[in-house]
């Protein structure tokens, strides 16, 4: 056996986005695509030699083969110790746990998400450091730049591995240990929360219903749910990982998560529904007759953790991305708590987190985590609802409408056009930036603006510059439109829209929301000519 250098040259376009490299599975199963990327990675890191990388993804189409490819890299450029999960799975919050429990150098993220999976649909990879975040702009940048002008990469001729087994293998001096995807981190989670308190709760009749949507929280939310809570079986559904996700498509939105959102507003309701994503960083909140939006559960969450064990200190701070409403802002004003706006990107909250200025982060995109990794994740945020219900006793709907007679209301939407044509989407974004600076102090439909500008981040604790991270048009009246491009998407582009209206305590909380919202989603139709210039009517998934 032996380490073979490859002759290689660049493929265009693999530029790392919001979270790694996306692209469509054909595009990643051309011989050298996945090769290049992994070596253009491993070329912008230094100082691994002999050192531990993790590898495990969320079990999408291609997923094995990927990760074989990645465990013969990293032999033949040098690691000491590849942590794989059983299977090839590890869900992306597990893997964060699995790299900073280990003291790893890093990992590799096989994941494309909430995006569909199977032989048209979408892969992933992106490389996550030794505090188990995902790398930070100036490594990703370092890989782009490598990915460009790559001429050869590493690799030995070894075989497979057997990834279903648990156990050691050697590949060329580097030892690969398969592990246990689950025990670690169940082993965390357990120490964060009053599982007792839970069970006991389950043991009363609580109801609950979690769909894994076929993707990888299924192993995860049977050992969790059902085996060290009690949660009656059945309570985990979809819970088989499946390459292609059974056909559908793992976002725990209120399109694709229909049925559990049905369910949840039926007669027949249990208490408590949630789901996670792909590869289970996001998290569906749904209670009997109330969904809870991302923003409201980031700021419920941060009002109530002191519940949980893990977290009954209190919080040092909060963190939300730019597009998430102003919800938490209110909590953390009244808690005495700092808040940090950062633009959209997990890696964002690495530094606020490292640097123990927050506990508590979240995003509008259905991410809310802690500093107890440092991914989002989809099964924590479901364990901490779970411990405040079990502490407060009441049901979802009450705990939410107490919130609001105490915070007030963020109304709050999301409008999506997705598939876009590129050209026509960048034009809008371009066009609505050049017209900001005269937008401020004009009244559109009673709203004037009071700010509108293209969001800059300094981040405090490495003094960097994240520029153009959406456009921001604010209203006197605190009401808001937000927009901008995804950076996830990888057909055409992705538009997003997010329009928000503050409802003070003591106004009226229970309007329909897209009724409440009518006029600012009008005004941001108006403004960005959506329909004129896309051809599109409506949005494609409104959240
Ligand atoms: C990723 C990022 C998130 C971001 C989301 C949506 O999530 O980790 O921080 O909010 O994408 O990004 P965009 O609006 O650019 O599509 P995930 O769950 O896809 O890894």
């Amino acid at each position: 056996m032996t380490i073979l250098t490859v002759e290689t040259t660049p493929f265009e376009g693999q530029k790392p986005g919001t979270s790694g490299l996306r692209k469509q599975v054909p595009v990643f199963r051309q011989p050298r695509y996945a090769e290049n990327y992994i070596q253009s990675i491993f070329d912008a890191l230094e100082g691994f030699a002999g050192k531990t990388l993790v590898i495990g993804g969320d079990g999408r189409y291609h997923n094995d083969a990927v990760i074989q490819t990645a465990i013969r890299m990293a032999s033949a450029n040098g690691f000491g110790h590849v942590l794989v999960g059983q299977g090839g799975i590890l869900s992306t919050p597990a893997a964060s746990h699995v790299i900073r429990h280990n003291k790893a150098f890093g990992g590799l993220v096989l994941s494309a998400s909430h995006n569909p999976g199977g032989p048209d649909g979408d892969f992933g990879l992106k490389y996550n450091a030794s505090n188990g975040g995902p790398a930070t702009e100036k490594i990703t940048d370092a890989v782009f730049a490598r990915t460009r002008t790559i001429a050869r990469y590493k690799i030995t001729d070894t075989p497979d591995i057997d990834l279903g087994a648990r156990g050691e293998t050697m590949v060329e001096g580097m030892t690969v240990t398969v592990i246990d995807a689950v025990a670690d981190y169940a082993d965390l989670m357990q120490s964060l929360f009053d599982f007792d308190a839970i069970r006991a709760m389950f043991k009363s009749g609580f109801r609950m219903r979690f769909d894994a949507m076929h993707a990888v929280t299924g192993p995860y939310a049977r050992r969790i749910l059902e085996g060290m809570l009690g949660a009656p079986e059945g309570t985990v559904v979809n819970g088989v990982p499946l390459p292609d996700f059974g056909g559908g498509h793992p976002d725990p939105n209120l399109v694709h998560a229909k049925g559990l959102y049905d369910l949840l507003m039926s007669d027949d309701a249990p208490d408590f529904g949630a789901a996670s994503d792909g590869d289970g960083d996001r998290n569906l909140i749904i209670g009997r007759g109330q969904f809870v939006t991302p923003s409201d559960s980031l700021a419920l969450l941060a009002a109530n953790a002191h519940l949980a064990p893990g977290y009954a200190g209190g919080l040092s701070g909060i963190a939300r991305s730019m597009p998430t409403s102003a919800a938490a802002d209110r909590v953390a004003e009244k808690m005495g708590l700092a808040i940090y706006e950062t633009p959209t990107g997990w890696k964002f909250f690495g530094n606020l987190l490292d640097a123990g200025r927050v506990t508590i982060c979240g995003e509008e995109s259905a991410g809310t985590g802690s500093n107890h990794v440092r991914e989002k994740d989809g099964l924590w945020a479901v364990l901490l609802w779970l411990n405040i219900l079990a502490v407060r006793k009441q049901s979802v709907r009450d705990i939410v409408a107490e919130h609001w007679r105490t915070y007030g209301r963020s109304y709050y939407t999301r409008h999506d056009y997705e598939e876009v044509e590129t050209g026509a989407a960048n034009k809008l974004v371009e066009d609505l930036h050049a017209r900001l600076p005269n937008l401020i102090g004009q009244e559109f439909g009673g709203y004037t603006v009071a700010y509108a500008d293209d969001f800059t981040y300094h981040d405090p604790v490495d003094g960097s510059v994240a520029t153009n991270q959406g456009l921001r048009i604010g209203f006197a009246d605190g009401s808001r439109i937000v927009v901008r491009l995804s950076g996830t998407g990888t057909v055409g582009a992705t538009l997003r829209f997010y329009v928000e209206r503050y409802e003070p305590a003591g106004g009226n909380h229970f309007e329909e929301t897209q009724k409440a919202l009518a006029p600012l989603i009008a005004i941001a139709a108006t403004l960005t000519g959506i329909a004129e210039r896309t051809g599109r009517d409506a949005p494609t998934v409104i959240t």
